[in-house]
């Protein structure tokens, strides 16, 4: 026997079934199959090992247990049979559900939701400060409108204050009745205000480094895509950056910025951020708001696609989806197709596909592509050029210097407050001169 396994000091893992329903005319973009996979690799993402799975069909959830009765009475015995920890819901489950499944459940069998699984996710990998409180605001925001009674004892760890004698009932003693929630209610409400005061403070700081970015006016490109499709590798590959990469769900959380050369001493930045998946947990979104901006704010969008996965198209769709619920869907995207060494069949891509069309193929793993990709980058923040005519208010003599070093100047006549050009800028400053545009 392996040294190893004589001394394994691992606490045994939780055991979980997963529970998916699949719901008549719902518009998922991946079939419930394909979304109990990945939940399954959540799940292992968490380090909780999956023992069973259970799915329904319905034209519409129960209100009370989510799955049917008699389904419930399937998941008790499967519980009991399997000796699980937990069962884990593959969607979004309300505060009526987490207490009519606790209270038919067998006693002790906690159960947890997708949104919740993710959370704790971002919890274990968040190492900056910013990170850490941006996962702790999104948890208390989730967690509160779902504080039932059986949630009290969450709430005492999560608050760090230990237990309170008395709140667990029993003769004489006052059981966890309404005041205790309402107190539990306000705990929550007053960590909240907390976070974002301290969220607040700790985000004045990259906000004076984007001022300084933008001054720079390097051209920010940002990573983008559905996790696991391996941004953080081509950071990596690209930069000589040291970003943890591994094959598990949210390995990134905190945002980094890295500097690259392109030809002619040309540079450009590159983040590199969280990546995306459907049924995103719209608390993350609103709690991650500021680490988006860096997406939002960006001069081109990298969407990174793994092409090797069966579901590439519907996930490059739940991008585009969470791109547009975060106001990025105007930029530019340029889409590159990583993970090639694993083999593509290139005529059903162009058959069924017409949205990788024109798509960069990469292997971040190996290097291929990076000639190609880092040209393409270069054509569109460099080379592509568009005519412009502008009258620019002396007061903005900035953009007067910013064409002439960026742009190509066909005409420049100085008027009595301003000043007028004709000429040529690359594309990706647009946006900055449109303002001033005159025919
Ligand atoms: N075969 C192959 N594997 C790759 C390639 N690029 C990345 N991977 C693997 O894919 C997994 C995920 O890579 P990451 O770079 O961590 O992916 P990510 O998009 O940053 O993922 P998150 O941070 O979790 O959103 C890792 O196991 C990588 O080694 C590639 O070109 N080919
Ligand atoms: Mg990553």
């Amino acid at each position: 026997m392996p040294k190893n396994q004589l001394f394994d000091t691992n606490p045994p893992k939780e055991k979980a079934i997963l529970v998916g329903l699949e719901i008549q005319d719902n518009k998922s973009l991946l079939s419930m199959e394909s979304s109990l996979e990945e939940l399954y690799l959540l799940a292992d993402t968490a380090g909780v090992e999956v023992v069973g799975e259970l799915s329904q069909k319905l034209e519409r959830p129960n209100p009370s247990t989510f799955i049917g009765s008699g389904k419930v009475t399937e998941l008790k015995e499967l519980v009991s049979a399997l000796k699980a920890d937990l069962v884990i819901f593959d969607d979004e489950l309300n505060a009526r559900n987490f207490r009519d499944l606790e209270e038919q459940l067998p006693e002790g069998t906690k159960v947890l939701d997708r949104t919740g699984l993710i959370l704790d996710i971002f919890a274990q990998h968040a190492n900056t400060s910013e990170g850490k409180l941006q996962v702790q605001l999104a948890q208390n925001e989730y967690l509160y409108p779902r504080l039932t009674r059986a949630w009290t004892h969450l709430v005492r760890q999560a608050g760090g204050g230990g237990g309170r004698a008395g709140s667990v009932g029993g003769v004489g003693l006052r059981g966890p009745g309404e005041t205790q929630l309402e107190d539990d209610r306000r705990k929550i409400r007053s960590q909240i205000s907390m976070l974002k005061d301290e969220l607040t403070k700790v985000q004045s700081h990259r906000q004076q480094t984007r001022y300084k970015r933008k001054k720079s006016n390097i051209p920010l490109v940002a990573l983008v895509g559905y996790t696991n499709a391996g941004k953080s590798t081509l950071l990596n590959r690209l930069t000589k950056a040291d970003v943890f990469v591994a094959n598990k769900l949210f390995a990134t959380v905190d945002p980094t910025t890295r500097k690259l050369w392109l030809a002619d001493g040309k540079q450009i930045l590159i983040t590199d951020t969280v990546g995306f998946i459907q049924k995103l947990p719209h608390q993350l979104i609103a709690a991650f708001r500021a680490t988006l901006e860096d997406i939002v704010e960006a001069d081109l969008l990298l969407h990174v696609v793994d092409i090797s996965n069966p579901d590439a198209s519907a996930q490059w769709q739940a991008v585009v989806q969470t791109l547009v619920e975060i106001h990025a869907d105007d930029i530019p995207m340029l889409t590159v197709l990583n993970k090639v060494d694993k083999g593509v069949d290139d005529s059903e891509l162009n058959r069924n596909f017409p949205q990788f069309q024109n798509a960069v193929r990469i292997s971040a793993k190996n290097g291929q592509g990076m000639d190609e990709l880092q040209a393409r980058l270069n054509e569109f923040l460099y080379d592509t050029m568009i005519e412009i005519s502008v009258k620019i208010p002396y007061q903005r003599m900035n953009l007067v210097n910013l064409f002439h070093e960026s742009g190509v100047v066909l005409k420049s006549t100085h008027e009595i407050d301003h000043t007028l050009i004709q000429g040529k800028i690359p594309t990706r400053l647009y946006k900055l001169f449109a303002p001033y545009k005159y025919e």
